[in-house]
């Protein structure tokens, strides 16, 4: 009996620093058609021994499939290597980091070139890469229609999410999570310097510290409801009043352990101000609308 397999998409990357190249790897092992180019010509040509057909240009690359995957340093990078290649026809999916503006931009950009245009953005480090359940995805914003055309190739290496027609919705999604991640972070950096000369083994710290933040986490579900909702005393538990009631005592501490409370110290600021505003009775959602200028 005749037996036939089906071919499954081919796929162009352009880009094969950390994140390219793992992304080029998991389409490479699931069986797509993977034609490479990068700058840095040893880089695709180690993919070789793995499948990968290795073009000479970006634009003999572009030219070798419809779907064309950008993964490069920033947009300037992205403005250079696709100068003067020609992208009539093709599908380019940009999963650059991009501020929103350069995302829309960039969308508008190949359009006048021919070309239809996802942008996205990568919640993921490359060792999450082809690895199902690591928890990555990649925030997809443009064309729906696009989108659910390579939804399934694109889905091959990480999961997706798509965030909306806007080109730079994915990018602001994906700069919003960062931010959020920065602050988190700059709270453990504050905490892990609290215990640091005394005799507090901070491998000891960490576990608490971790299942803190993840108990308190789920109050970003109350913040929304009361954005949404308007009314910022709804369901409040620990009212500001009371909170910055406390906040001599973050300070005071910081002071009598020698750190520095310049990462504390703008948002205690801006608690002050709503306090003084009248949001007493709220809880911290109010400093929200402090920051939107
Ligand atoms: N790696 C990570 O943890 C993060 C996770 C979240 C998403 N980011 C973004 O992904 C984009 C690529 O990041 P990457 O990790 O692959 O970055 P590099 O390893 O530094 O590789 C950069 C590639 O870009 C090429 N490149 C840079 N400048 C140019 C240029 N002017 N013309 C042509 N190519 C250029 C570079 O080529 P080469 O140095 O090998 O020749 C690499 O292919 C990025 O937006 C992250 O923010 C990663």
């Amino acid at each position: 009996m005749e037996s036939h397999t089906v071919e499954k998409p081919s796929v162009t990357m352009l880009g094969l620093g950390a994140m390219g190249t793992a992304l080029a790897r998991t389409w490479l092992a699931a069986g797509h058609p993977l034609t490479v180019w990068n700058r840095t010509p040893a880089r695709a040509a180690a993919l070789a021994p793995y499948g990968a057909r290795v073009a000479d240009s970006a634009a003999q690359a572009v030219a070798a499939n419809t779907l064309v995957v950008v993964c490069l340093l920033d947009d300037t990078s992205v403005g250079e290597v696709l100068a003067g290649v020609d992208l009539v026809g093709r599908d380019l999916v940009n999963l650059t980091t991009s501020t929103p503006a350069q995302a829309r931009a960039r969308a508008t950009w190949a359009h006048n070139h021919g070309a239809r245009y996802l942008d996205g953005g990568i919640m993921a480090v490359p060792p999450m890469i082809g690895v199902p359940g690591a928890g990555g995805y990649v925030f997809y914003s443009g064309s729906r229609e696009l989108f659910e055309r390579h939804q399934e190739t694109l889905g091959v290496p990480v999961d997706t999410t798509y965030v909306g027609e806007d080109a730079g919705f994915a990018a602001l999604h994906d700069v919003a999570l960062l931010s959020a991640m920065y602050g988190m972070f700059a709270g453990a950096a504050h905490a892990f310097a609290l215990i640091r000369r005394e005799d507090i083994d901070p491998a000891a710290l960490a576990p608490l510290l971790a299942d803190w933040l993840v108990a308190m986490i789920p109050a970003v579900h109350q913040t929304a409801d009361q954005l949404r909702g308007g009314d910022y005393t709804r369901g409040v538990v620990s009212t500001l009043a009371m909170q910055v009631a406390g906040t001599p005592t973050f300070l005071s501490t910081a002071e009598q352990q020698g750190v520095s409370s310049e990462l504390l110290s703008p948002y205690f600021d801006l608690m002050r101000r709503r306090l003084a505003e009248g949001g007493g009775e709220e809880d911290l959602t109010g400093v929200i609308d402090l920051l939107v200028r």
